[in-house]
């Protein structure tokens, strides 16, 4: 990614961030509370790798590109601006994220509800985070004729996202332990509504409203391909909470303290002989080292490293199939999402 793109992106992110520090409806607010949002905002909202904000350029780019043309600088905002109000909805949902499941660090420093002077404070901030992309959405689209899909789109998102986080947080209730809530079904459900939707369907899809594309079967289609390959994201983020380096992906894996519904425990399951299931019953959802341990241990005999790599490959390879089969959107809106994140290590 040339350095030029992230700048101008984290341009934009200054300046949207001091619109809403000094937005109208505020007017008179107190300096030590203009102070907190902005920490706050500096805190949560750009530190990521922030794929997710600038794939709405890159698919306008692309589609652009199909037809001979180049976005204007007015579209290359827009497309930026979009792409802060999903880094917005991200931050937002991992403050929330972290609370609910007792996280350490995220993106190399405490998670913000671990800051002492944050604490469930962090709660509001969170709420303060979701309705700033209205703000954005408001300001900079209000006039333009995509503004009630955008606003639309932004609803509906967050609304599944917050049941799939529904469905993996009660899916691992705290202290009880029941294999049998484990299956690929469950999983599959949890992980395209918790991360596939706000993940890649939401960039792409703002990509193409913003392109003026109406017709529903474009985004059917790009919500085809879009949720296969967060399946794919998520399936990578759990094997990484167990296997990746906390120093290269910035956060302390939990799942399986949490009593997760997690891709590698469901594959375990399906492997595991009945001493090695006992060994996870006996040991997951454990907040202890010698448990986690333990439970690792079965992991490590089932080489389920040994299959995640094949299940990368096999799934990448089944996704450019799935892109170059179709030709209704240009291929380049999907592949240059897949390139992102095909064995990312973090
Ligand atoms: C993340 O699930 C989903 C959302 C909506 C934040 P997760 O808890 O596996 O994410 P992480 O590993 O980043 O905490
Ligand atoms: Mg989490
Ligand atoms: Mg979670
Ligand atoms: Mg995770």
């Amino acid at each position: 990614m040339p350095s030029s793109l992230l700048q101008e992106f984290l341009k934009v992110f200054e300046q949207l961030r001091d619109e809403i520090v000094n937005d109208e409806l505020l007017a008179g607010q107190p300096e030590a509370s203009k102070q907190w949002v902005k920490e706050m905002m500096d805190y949560n909202v750009p530190l990521g790798k922030l794929n997710r904000g600038m794939a709405v350029l890159d698919v306008v780019q692309s589609l652009a590109e199909a037809k001979g043309a180049a976005p204007s600088a007015e579209d290359e905002f827009r497309a930026n601006a979009l792409g802060w109000c999903i880094e917005f909805l991200q931050a937002y949902f991992l403050v929330a994220d972290d609370i609910m499941d007792s996280s350490i660090t995220r993106r190399g420093q405490p998670c913000w509800y671990r800051r002492p002077e944050v604490g469930m404070v962090a709660i509001n901030d969170g709420i303060i985070l979701e309705a700033c992309i209205f703000r954005i959405l408001k300001k900079h689209f209000g006039a333009l004729p995509c503004y009630v899909h955008l606003l639309e789109l932004f609803h509906e998102v967050t609304f599944k996202t917050a049941h799939g986080q529904l469905l993996d947080t009660t899916t691992a209730p705290i202290g009880t332990v029941d294999l049998s809530r484990y299956t690929l079904d469950t999983y599959l459900r949890i992980v395209t509504y918790k991360t596939a939707f706000y993940t890649f369907y939401l960039p792409v899809a703002c990509g193409l409203r913003l392109a003026g594309i109406t017709d529903p079967a474009a985004y059917k289609l790009a919500e085809d391909i879009c949720l296969q390959m967060g399946r794919y994201f998520q399936i990578q983020d759990d094997y990484l909470d167990c296997f990746g380096d906390p120093e290269v992906i910035g956060k302390i894996g939990t799942d399986i303290q949490d009593n997760k519904c997690s891709w590698l425990v469901v594959q375990a399951l399906t492997r595991a002989s009945e001493e090695q299931k006992a060994a996870i019953e006996e040991s997951y959802g454990k907040d202890e080292e010698a448990a986690v341990q333990r439970v690792k241990e079965v992991y490590r005999q089932l080489d389920l490293e040994g299959l995640f790599k094949k299940y990368e490959q096999d799934s990448h390879d089944q996704l450019v199939k799935t892109i170059e089969g179709q030709d209704l959107l240009p291929q380049g809106v999907f592949t240059m999402l897949l390139k992102k994140i095909y064995k990312r290590q973090k």
